[in-house]
């Protein structure tokens, strides 16, 4: 009843009982490992896993010679041993070990000290993909700090191993630069929000972000549950929020406010070298903060009106003997690439970046639909699957009018179970090997609070994980029974997720 499904599962005779005067025996390197297990473990049951030697009904935690992220979790009546490849495997061997504990283990706290029966079991487990990712847009409505950490240890429990952050759009920059206070002292906060996606404004005020110590505190957080934060800085469009804090950046004379309303919106930042000089001081920033390999940088749907209606913009196609807008985009993402691969980082860009030619090392992530990931592919870049027709966890999940969030077409449980991280047009050739994996998305303007946030990832995440570390072969059926006791645990936690026969009068 394990999700995501491990590769090989065995059931064995026996049962095994964990409480108090249990062991926990970790070999050295995985003393982090032990130390999370402890702090999750301990307050459910009421116990402390006390430190001991390897012996009767202990739980060892050992390394051996497989993968990093690899694991097998053998549980005996004499005791529980997690072998790993390194400490990732063993983060994910000890998440299938909590699964297996009946779903109180999951609460932070017991009234008095319990004792949990486990089935003896043999478990193989490796993951399908290196990218199992899921962004969460913090910038058009803000989530506290606390409330991104809650979301990773969510994403952990599913053996997701990448938080793609959107840091900043039209609506909200939220990532404190020293260098440029004004973007989180003006981008940080908007006068009012629309309701729904073309309603009435309402009137609220909204806003907040993340200091540099904020920032360091999540990713170390994250860190110690094998969770990679990928900042995104979207550019040249999504950046009214910065236009308005420094109005130079813009191709406008008229000022502009953080934007109120939702949708691609008019303005994009200028090609001025004063303007690149000031996103390669953000990118700097950036990288000081988040040792993640990978930077976003965006480059969707930037509109070229602007850059059409610019002398300066033509001044710079001229100069440069480029055909259009479009190579323009592309020239304008190279010199980020150029930036972030001499400091050893890789870019990550949309898939619109593929318009106009792309540098070598870049990853695009293909959210319309997958044909940028199979073009990328296709041309040698490595790629990440999130095409909104599968795995948009903003879009409705049910076509009846009682959805909280009646928007985009409907994405229900089995269609985010059904999707596969490899485009079926790149079956068989060789440039599968491109696809680094998928990440859901939650796009959060209509979404604006953490009861939402819960409601539109849970179940679906669920599936997700699923897609993205379990072999290809699905079973939409007993993916489902094991949802049934899934949702215990997520009960457990005080997730509220989606329950199957549709939204809560409050939702
Ligand atoms: C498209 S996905 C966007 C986002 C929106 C989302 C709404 C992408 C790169 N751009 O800016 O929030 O649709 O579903």
């Amino acid at each position: 009843m394990i999700i995501p499904k491990p590769v090989r599962f065995e059931t064995r005779p026996g049962r095994l009982t964990l409480g108090p005067g249990t062991v926990l025996a970790p070999d050295p390197a995985l003393a982090g490992v032990a130390a999370w297990l402890r702090s999750e473990l301990g307050p459910a049951g009421g116990w402390e896993l006390l430190p001991g030697e390897p012996g009767p009904g202990a739980i060892v935690l050992a390394v051996g010679a497989m993968d990093p992220e690899e694991y097998t979790l053998t549980v005996g009546d004499d005791g529980v041993r997690i072998e790993a490849g390194g400490p990732a495997g063993a983060f994910y061997g000890a998440q299938t070990l909590r699964q297996l504990l009946p779903a109180e283990a999951f609460r932070r706290a017991a009234d008095g000290p319990r004792e949990w029966s486990l089935p003896a079991v043999r478990i193989e487990d490796r993951p399908r993909f290196a990218w199992r990712g899921c962004l969460l847009d913090v910038a058009r409505h803000f989530m506290t700090k606390r409330e991104v950490m809650r979301f990773v240890d969510l994403m952990a429990m599913h053996k997701l191993n990448v938080l793609h952050l959107h840091l900043t759009d039209d609506q909200g920059w939220r990532l404190e630069i020293r260098r440029y206070p004004r973007l989180t002292e003006v981008g940080a906060w908007r006068r009012e929000s629309s309701t729904g996606w073309n309603g009435p404004a309402d009137g609220r005020p909204h806003g907040g972000y993340y200091t540099q110590d904020d920032i360091r505190e999540i990713v170390a957080y994250a860190a110690r549950r094998h969770v990679t934060i990928v900042p995104e800085i979207d550019i040249p469009g999504h950046t009214q929020a910065a236009i308005a804090a420094y109005p130079e950046l813009g191709n406008l004379d008229v000022p502009l406010e953080v934007r109120t309303t939702w949708g691609v919106g008019p303005n994009v930042v200028n090609v001025e070298d004063g303007t690149i000089a000031f996103f390669k001081n953000v990118l700097d920033e950036v990288m000081e903060l988040f040792p993640s390999p990978y930077v976003c940088i965006g480059g969707d749907e930037a509109r070229k009106d602007q850059w059409r209606a610019s002398p300066a913009a033509r001044r710079r196609i001229a100069e440069l003997g480029l055909r259009d807008e479009d190579d323009l985009q592309s020239w304008f993402i190279r010199q980020f690439d150029d930036h972030l691969t001499a400091r050893g980082r890789r870019l990550v860009g949309w898939d619109e970046i593929l318009e106009g030619g792309l540098a070598p090392g870049a990853v695009v992530a293909s959210w319309r639909d997958t044909l940028g990931a199979v073009l990328g592919a296709r041309a040698g870049h490595d790629v990440i699957t999130c095409p909104n027709t599968s795995v948009y966890l903003d879009y409705r999940q049910a076509p009846g009018d009682d959805e909280p969030v009646p928007f985009g077409t409907v994405l229900t449980l089995e269609d985010v179970y059904s999707f596969d991280p490899v485009p079926a047009e790149l079956d068989g050739e060789d440039a599968a090997r491109h696809v680094l994996g998928s990440q859901c998305c939650l796009w959060t303007e209509l979404i604006d609070s953490p009861r939402h946030v819960d409601y539109m990832v849970f179940p679906r995440m669920c599936a997700f994980a699923e897609t993205v570390w379990s072999p290809r072969a699905r079973d939409f059926a007993g993916f489902r029974d094991r949802m049934r006791v899934h949702e215990d645990r997520l009960a457990a936690l005080g997730v509220e997720y989606r329950r199957e026969d549709g939204p809560l009068p409050w939702q």
